[in-house]
Formats: structure tokens, sequence, C-alpha cells
């Protein structure tokens, strides 16, 4: 199956993984582009020191190509942006921001330049400045997000610019694929299918909550403040909730989430720590293996769109 986005990478089949915070580390992204997608380092708020030596360990991993996911928003996001040059890096998506100061840099660098966006405006004015291609991430993402549905989104950004689009926020399986296709996208990007894969670092509580949940656990906290992020409902996010519409500061409500994400990720909290998720989570059934994955997915997607 080739596509631009294929093609511009070298990989075998149309997926990217997503840079998901605290879990696109080494592991998961050398298993992701040994199965012939693209495997992604996600900077999230880490230092710059920290993403070059997971750079280093999935190179240990893989000779595949891997790409680094930049985390606009990161205090960090300077110096990875230099990492990601120094260490010869050839894709790089940005997120949750306007990556158009490092644009130069990398293009001279020949990285090829992914912003994920959420709105048809910010994928027009990324393609003047030289991107490579656009992710549109639909509201159904786990994350920070924006608030058009990939449904929607995916065909205006399609016909908005000439780069291609990979398609993100709701897609774990086949027929997402073959969805995203169908909307004019040449890729996908998936992230909350493998968080649950067995090469993904993620603590055992974190990925059962992922195969428990149902289609109506999804919560979205964060909305009054301009600052969306979706997860899996628990004591967490009814705490924030409740703060909310008391009426509490954006300062306040960060206080509370401080640190959350990482004890959900690492000590398995699925109480009080923050479960990022996708929508397609209460469709997200067994674990598996990223090839499997990869395999599953794009076996449904071929005999779907009669590929094969
Ligand atoms: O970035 C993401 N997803 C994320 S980042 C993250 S870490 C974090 N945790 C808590 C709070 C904030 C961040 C967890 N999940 N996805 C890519 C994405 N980018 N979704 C939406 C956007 C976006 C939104 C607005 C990109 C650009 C934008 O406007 C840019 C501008 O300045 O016009």
């Amino acid at each position: 199956m080739k596509t631009r986005i294929t093609e511009m990478f070298g990989i075998e089949y149309p997926i990217i993984q997503g840079g998901m915070a605290w879990v696109a580390e080494h592991h998961l992204a050398a298993a992701v582009s040994e199965a012939g997608g693209l495997g992604l380092i996600g900077g999230a708020n880490a230092p710059g020191e920290v993403v070059r030596d997971e750079i280093r360990k999935a190179r240990a991993l893989t000779n595949k190509p891997i790409g680094v996911n930049v985390m606009l928003l990161s205090p960090h996001a300077e110096d990875i942006a230099k990492v990601v040059v120094e260490e010869g890096i050839k894709v790089v998506t940005t997120g949750a921001g306007n990556p158009e100061k490092y644009m130069d840099m990398w293009k001279s660098a020949g990285i090829k330049v992914i912003p994920v966006v959420a709105s048809v405006a910010l994928a027009r004015r990324m393609e003047k400045y030289g991107a490579d291609a656009v992710v549109a991430e639909g509201t159904e993402s786990g994350g920070h997000i924006g608030e058009q549905t990939t449904m929607t989104l995916v065909p205006q950004v399609a016909d908005a610019v000439s780069i291609p689009v990979i398609a993100a926020g709701g897609i774990g399986d086949g027929r997402g694929i073959a969805a995203a296709f169908m909307l004019g996208a040449e890729a996908v990007q998936i992230g909350t299918r493998f968080v649950v894969a067995h090469e993904s670092i993620v603590h055992e509580n974190y990925k059962e909550r992922i195969i428990k949940a149902k289609d109506i656990d999804s919560a979205v906290t964060g909305r009054t403040h301009g600052h969306p992020v979706r997860c899996l409902r628990n004591q967490m996010t009814r705490e924030y909730t409740k703060l909310e519409q008391e009426g509490k500061t954006f300062e306040e409500l960060e206080y509370l989430t401080l640190g959350t994400l990482r004890k959900a990720v690492q000590e398995g909290d699925v109480t009080g720590g923050t479960v990022m998720a996708g929508q397609i989570a209460g469709m997200i059934s067994k674990r598996q293996s990223c090839k499997e994955i990869i395999q599953e997915m794009m076996g449904e997607a071929s005999r779907l769109m009669h590929w094969d």
C-alpha cells in the first residue's frame, strides 16, 4: 500500500504512532517502526537530554526510521528542537501549538516537518511555511484536543492543502483506516490502541482501564479555560469537573493535575491519576504486539478498500 506518506518516510504501512506523553518512549517507537509503521518518541515535557537518550536507545533496537514529536507547550521545546537536528532525526511532528519558529532550522537540516493541526486555518498556514504533511487530529483523540471531529476536519483539511494529510482521532481498527482514506487521508496516526501493546511500558492498570472502557467512559476536562484534555472518567476527572464548575482558576486546576499523568502511566494510579485515552478506547479489547496490531488493522483495511 503506497501513498505519498509511505514514500516520504520509506515505511511499509501508512501508520504513524502518536507522540503520547510518558507513553511514546523508545520501546514502543522501535516496535512500531520494526513492524513497518513510523514509531515516534514523544518529547512531551521531558528535557532535551532525556529525549536524546530515548532516540539513541530506540536506534539500538531498530535500524528503521523513527521520528520525534515536539510538544510545543513544553518549557524544553527549544532544546528538543535542537536535539532532533543534532541526532539526525528525519521526521518531526509537533503538537499543541504552532511550530513556525523552528521550521527553517528543521527544513535546512533535511527534516520532514509534520505539524499536528486541529483546524483548516493552521493546516493552510503550515503548508505555506513549508510543512511536508499535516496530521489532522479530531476531538476524538486522547490528551490535548481541538473542537472538530475527525469526520469533519479531515476532508476539509484535505481540500484546503496540497500536501498529504494524516488522519488522527478515533481510529483504532481497519474500518477506521479505510474511513480515513475515504475522507482524503494518506495515512493515519494511532495512539490509544498502541498504549495497550505488549511493547508499551504503560502500567498494567492503565492498559486494563482502556480494555475495560465503554464508549461513554471518555471525559474532557479543562474546556472552560481553553485547555481541553480528553481522558477516561475517574475520581480525578470528577474532582476536576467539580472544581471547574466552582469557578477555580486555570492555575489552581493545573496544580491539581500536576504529575498525575505520570502517576497513572508509571504507578498505575488509575483512580487519582490522569488516564489520557481517545474515545476509541471503548472499542479496544485486546493486548497484542505492535506487529499484530498493525497486521490486523492493515488486513481489515485492505479487504475493505480492495487493496488485496
Ligand atoms: O498535542 C496533542 N496532544 C497532547 S499534548 C499533551 S501534553 C499536555 N498535557 C496537558 C495539557 C496540555 C498538554 C497531551 N496530549 N495533540 C496535537 C494537537 N495539537 N491537538 C490540538 C493541537 C493544536 C491546538 C491548537 C495545535 C495547534 C493549535 O493552535 C496553534 C496556534 O497557535 O494557532
